[in-house]
């Protein structure tokens, strides 16, 4: 098997001085944690043995050199460059991605720009990657695609190959509130785009469940422990905190760079390593430090903060700012605090080399991080993982993903410049004994659950998840040479009849069951199909029979309504009961109804009969999505001791008489006559039982491909209409 990553940068950027080219490792958290797993993967990965990545190389490239440059990554770093104008990268990359993406995910709205123009082009780009990705794919590989800039590409590479697709963010997916701040087409696509994988990762349970809000409230779509049921395919939504390569900073021999801890009389250590970035807390992580040092004399010239800062993302004006803040910032503590022999704040505008960052860790005494909000944060792992002595003592935020795993460390507020304060004076007198024990069990916790670990734990449950749905499906799925064979069953048979339900097969699900009246083009097919000899056409539906005479009455059809409580034959104009019925049991169900009515604004009653519905398509999704259970579990006890049954349907719960389903409706049908070709389509969960009471040579069904009794299965509504249209007569 070929593992495919696609990120939008290459884990290389690529750039030409002079004639003269250079690769350098791209910065940041995904290339560090995705290269360390790469690098493994021949030892690892269950059946993975070779992966290509797929991205962007960076925009330093001129046109004539694209060649060299996709054989050079290619043979050098298995990657393949999708080359990609500086002008669409500053709307895509530095616009929708760093501008309005990346602040709102971190919850910084007042950073963010929304500007449509940056949209489409991130729409754009999405679609390249596509066409692009298109052009390597085989059968058999698998696709991993990483990060916010890409969300749009899983259901657009879904529309054109059935490999598993995997998606994994990096960054934290914010609360409802957060999201919706998006445009409205924004905020949809990108839900819709990302629910094309078969597997969505998150760093944290958190950011799993505000997505699977967003999913519900926004789309309407309701999970069942973190499985979404689409048509073509089962989304599973689930936590991997991401790991890192533990042996690499525990084992790594970092010489010639000094690593020892600092001597007698020399100062402590204050580590602070991250990319440049709003987020990350760099300013109220100095605030912090110049107020420890306001409240705490006796540390003067014993301690120094070693900040290390990582150029990045330079094009975007809010990260010019952040820098200049930085530097004033950090001239005023060193201003008003050192003195010759001691530079409070020591700090690096650069990325280190990565023996160089290791040793570094390990001379910390602590380790100092403080976002105001952080997907993960590698760093904080990696500075654990790298004191081979266990000892150091890290401070870290509580609105880092990695504070979850790390909670031996001192987890503070960084909101909170006192808590920061407080928080270094602690660090510096944490008694070593102490220290070692906490990191310790930290190290034992990272080692096990390290980055192989993670990405095999993703790609395994990646290629689980894509066989069950793409077993169910595949397996059943009404091809077109079935479709030929029902076709042809048809013409030949003598005596034929369709049972068809009416709402999700021959119309749409509509948002208002009111609207769903029949269009034009149905009347005349239905019409079309019932004229043709020794041809019966059941309709089959849980409305009411004076809707059905409305929309349906002026053709000679059988019809049924209530679930069949109530038949009209197609030679006669008049509705009899299927049996004799009784409707007592109302009284019963009524009351209870109407009580969930008044809990739930929007829900509303439809009394028919002999059956009651409870809609709540008006109502808030997932207020309702929380009620319905309860309703549901409330029918079922009071129904089982009376002659009445519960059924749930899309976004109403019906309640009808005992014994009548469709399956004993198919059965008065098929009782009365032989019939050698039979065709039953329906799309609801009550329709199950008519696939069940099926005879063997029938043709059953399911409309949307999930798990059913019936024989076949189709995509959707569409494809039962184009089904019958086969039959008509031309
Ligand atoms: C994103 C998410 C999530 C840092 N300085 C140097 C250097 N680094 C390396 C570190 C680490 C990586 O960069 C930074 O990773 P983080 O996780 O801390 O942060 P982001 O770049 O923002 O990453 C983040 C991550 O993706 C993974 O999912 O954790 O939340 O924002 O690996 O070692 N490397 C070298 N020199 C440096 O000076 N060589």
């Amino acid at each position: 098997m070929r593992l495919i990553i696609v990120s939008n940068r290459l884990p290389v950027a690529v750039s030409n001085s002079n004639g003269k080219f250079s690769m350098e490792k791209s910065a940041g958290g995904l290339v560090s944690g995705l290269s360390d797993f790469l690098k493994s993967l021949k030892n690892n990965a269950k059946g993975v043995r070779e992966y290509l990545w797929l991205g962007w190389p960076g925009d330093k490239i001129d046109k004539e050199d694209e060649e060299y440059v996709r054989q050079k990554v290619q043979k050098d770093f298995s990657a393949s460059p999708i080359f990609l104008s500086k002008k669409l990268m500053d709307k895509v990359y530095l616009g929708f991605c760093n501008r309005t993406l990346w602040p709102l995910f971190h919850y910084f709205p007042n950073y963010a720009h929304f500007d449509l123009d940056y949209w489409f082009e991130y729409k754009r780009m999405n679609k390249i990657f596509c066409d692009e990705l298109l052009k390597e794919i085989r059968d058999g590989d698998i696709i991993w695609i990483h990060d916010y800039h890409l969300m749009l590409l899983p259901a657009m590479l879904r529309e054109h190959v059935s490999n598993p697709i995997g998606f994994f963010l990096h960054i934290p997916f914010p609360s409802y509130e957060m999201y919706r701040m998006l445009h409205k087409e924004s905020r949809t696509e990108i839900l819709e785009g990302l629910i094309g994988a078969d597997l969505i990762g998150f760093h944290t349970h958190d950011y799993t469940q505000h997505f699977l809000r967003c999913v519900l409230r926004i789309l309407g779509k309701e999970n069942h422990m973190g499985k979404i049921s689409m048509p073509d395919h089962t989304v599973q939504v689930d936590t991997f905190p991401m790991g890192i390569d533990f042996d690499k900073f525990y084992l790594m021999d970092v010489s010639p760079f000094p690593s020892n801890k600092p001597g007698r009389g020399e100062p402590r250590m204050v580590l602070s390593v991250d990319r440049l970035d709003y987020s990350k807390g760099i300013i109220n992580r100095l605030l912090g430090f110049e107020l420890f040092l306001k409240r705490h004399p006796e540390w003067h010239g014993k301690v120094c903060m070693n900040m290390i800062v990582v150029p990045s993302r330079t094009g975007v004006g809010a990260y010019r700012k952040i820098k200049s803040s930085l530097d004033e910032l950090v001239g005023k503590i060193n201003g008003s605090y050192g003195s010759i022999s001691w530079t409070p704040v020591i700090y690096q505008y650069t990325s280190l080399p990565h023996k160089e960052l290791i040793a570094t860790y390990r001379r910390s005494d602590v380790a100092l991080l403080t976002p105001l909000r952080d997907g993960m944060n590698l760093v904080a792992k990696e500075y654990i993982a790298s004191l081979e002595d266990h000892r150091g003592m890290l401070i870290l935020s509580e609105f880092t993903g990695a504070a979850k795993e790390l909670s031996e460390s001192l987890v503070i507020n960084p909101n909170n410049i006192d808590e920061i304060a407080e928080a270094i004076e602690e660090a510096l007198n944490v008694p070593m004994k102490q220290q070692i024990r906490g990191n310790k069990i930290m190290q034992k916790r990272l080692r096990r659950y390290n980055v192989t670990k993670w990405a095999n734990d993703f790609v395994n449950k990646l290629v689980e998840t894509s066989h069950i749905s793409r077993d169910s499906v595949s397996r059943k799925l009404l091809n077109q040479s079935l479709l030929q064979r029902l076709t042809g069953n048809f013409r030949k048979a003598k005596s034929r009849i369709i049972i068809v339900n009416y709402d999700g097969t021959l119309v749409p699900y509509t948002k208002y069951p009111a609207s769903a009246e029949p269009p034009e083009a149905l009347l005349r097919l239905l019409k079309n199909l019932d004229a043709q000899i020794e041809t019966d056409i059941v309709i089959i539906s849980s409305r009411g029979k004076d809707e059905l005479d409305e929309w349906l009455g002026g053709l000679p059809l059988n019809l049924t309504a209530e679930h069949g409580s109530w038949i009209r034959e197609a030679n006669n104009n008049e509705w009899a009961l299927l049996k004799p019925l009784s409707s007592e049991w109302k009284e019963e169900v009524l009351p209870i109804l109407e009580m969930y009515t008044d809990r739930l604004p929007g829900s509303y009653i439809q009394e028919r009969d002999y059956s009651v519905a409870w809609h709540y398509h008006k109502s808030d999704i997932e207020q309702a999505s929380q009620l319905v259970k309860e309703v549901n579990d409330h029918l079922l006890s009071i129904t089982t001791n009376i002659s009445a049954h519960v059924i749930h349907g899309s976004k109403v719960i019906e309640v009808s008489n005992s014994g009548i389903n469709k399956g004993e409706l198919a059965m008065h049908w098929l009782s009365r006559k032989e019939y050698d070709f039979i065709l039953a389509i329906g799309s609801g969960w009550s329709d199950e039982l008519l696939f069940q009471t099926m005879p063997p040579h029938a043709w059953s069904i399911k409309v949307g491909l999930a798990q059913t009794a019936a024989n076949y299965v189709v995509k959707g509504q569409t494809d039962a209409i184009a089904i019958l249209d086969k039959l008509r007569d031309h």
